[in-house]
């Protein structure tokens, strides 16, 4: 079973709210750090296989194979004092959990957030500058998808078609507002409120992919916003209102700014949302940084054509058909904003959408090819 997180409830908000599910564990940071990496690391499956038959093993007093065990606790005990030294000096050097510096080849530092039904996992506290949102999906839609689930019925659920899928926006908090006024606020029924701007985000990505965005963030108070379902009548689908947010501080950084990389591609999103491209895309990584040049807010998502058809056979096909494979791309590019998004991209035809149904009239198709640079 997979181990979900306590969500923030509607019940939670009156009190302050600095880390919405955030457990306070009395060890240390460094063992709870060892202890979080070791648990993200394990296999349930064959943990419980292991420690099953480390009991029966005791069980039987087989005095050999006590002490093949006591080495092998030995060796897990180094092990384990070993991944500790390893966060230590991440620590020391300021590494807050959950973030990496440069070794993502993602741009500057590389945020971790996971989003499930309905909570996200993430650092409370990241220093300023550039910043990649990474987002990861460990929800229904990954025990689906071991199922052997497909298409659409990787994400619905309770007759919501996309209950299961999760973006990230990140919001930035003026005026002093806190997460709890912004939910205060969807609440009220307010989609987008003066003191709360939106930044941009991660979109979807269908597991075990991940997407990103990189944002350059000022210090300041800042919310990360799952806003799936705020479209719909049905408010109980609006995956805010069921506790799909989280407050994160960027504090004043120390460090030197880290320029953001050059482009390969830069993607221009013009009126009513056709993206223009300053050059095809090829197999790879490809850094994308998307202009949004309206005064309309706009996702920007890729999803690769299904095998056995053509990307215009796809587009062409009734609204209500099976999705493409979700890529990666972007939640939101807000009007007039920047957001650079990086993705690897394998050979083959795609969709790049900037509306929330894919087979939309702005959409078009755009073929991957093999051997890049
Ligand atoms: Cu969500």
């Amino acid at each position: 079973m997979r181990r979900v997180p306590p969500k923030t409830t509607v019940d939670d908000l009156p009190r302050e709210i600095a880390a919405p599910n955030a457990y306070k564990s009395p060890a240390p940071p460094v063992v709870v750090e060892a202890w979080c990496l070791g648990v993200e690391r394990m296999d349930r499956a064959t943990l419980d296989r292991f420690t099953r038959d480390i009991w029966r093993r005791f069980e039987h007093g087989n005095f050999r194979q006590r002490r093949r065990i006591m080495m092998l606790r030995t060796s897990v005990r180094a092990t384990a004092l070993g991944m500790l030294a390893v966060s230590a000096l991440g620590l020391a050097h300021g590494q807050a959990p959950g973030t990496h510096q440069g070794t993502d080849s993602l741009p500057g530092r590389v945020v971790d957030v996971k989003a499930g039904e309905f909570f996200f996992q993430s650092p409370d506290t990241i220093p300023a500058g550039l910043t990649t949102f990474r987002l990861r999906q460990i929800g229904l839609v990954v025990d689906r998808l071991s199922a052997g689930a497909t298409g659409r019925a990787l994400v619905a659920d309770k007759g919501d078609d996309t209950r299961g899928a999760h973006m990230l926006w990140v919001v930035r908090l003026d005026e002093g507002k806190t997460v709890a006024d912004l939910h205060r606020a969807a609440q009220a029924g307010e989609r987008t409120t003066p003191w709360a701007p939106q930044l941009g985000g991660p979109g979807f990505a269908l597991p075990p992919r991940t997407s990103n965005a990189t944002l350059d963030l000022a210090p300041g108070n800042y919310a990360l916003v799952c806003y799936i379902g705020s479209a719909r009548a049905d408010r109980t689908r609006y995956h805010l209102l069921n506790g799909m947010f989280r407050a994160l501080t960027v504090l004043p950084a120390a460090a030197a700014k880290v320029a953001i990389p050059r482009p390969d591609v830069i993607a221009r999103i013009t009126e009513g949302g056709t993206v223009l491209f300053s050059a095809p895309i090829a197999a790879g990584r490809m850094v994308i940084r998307v202009e949004n040049e309206t005064r309309e807010e706009y996702q920007f998502s890729f999803q690769r054509v299904p095998s056995g058809l053509t990307g215009k056979q796809f587009l062409s096909q009734p609204p209500s058909s099976g999705p493409g494979v979700p890529w990666g791309g972007l939640s939101s590019v807000p009007q007039g904003r920047v957001v650079t998004t990086t993705i690897d991209f394998e050979p083959g035809e795609y969709v790049v959408g900037t509306w929330p149904p894919i087979r939309h009239p702005t959409s078009q198709v755009i073929t991957v090819a093999p051997g890049r640079r």
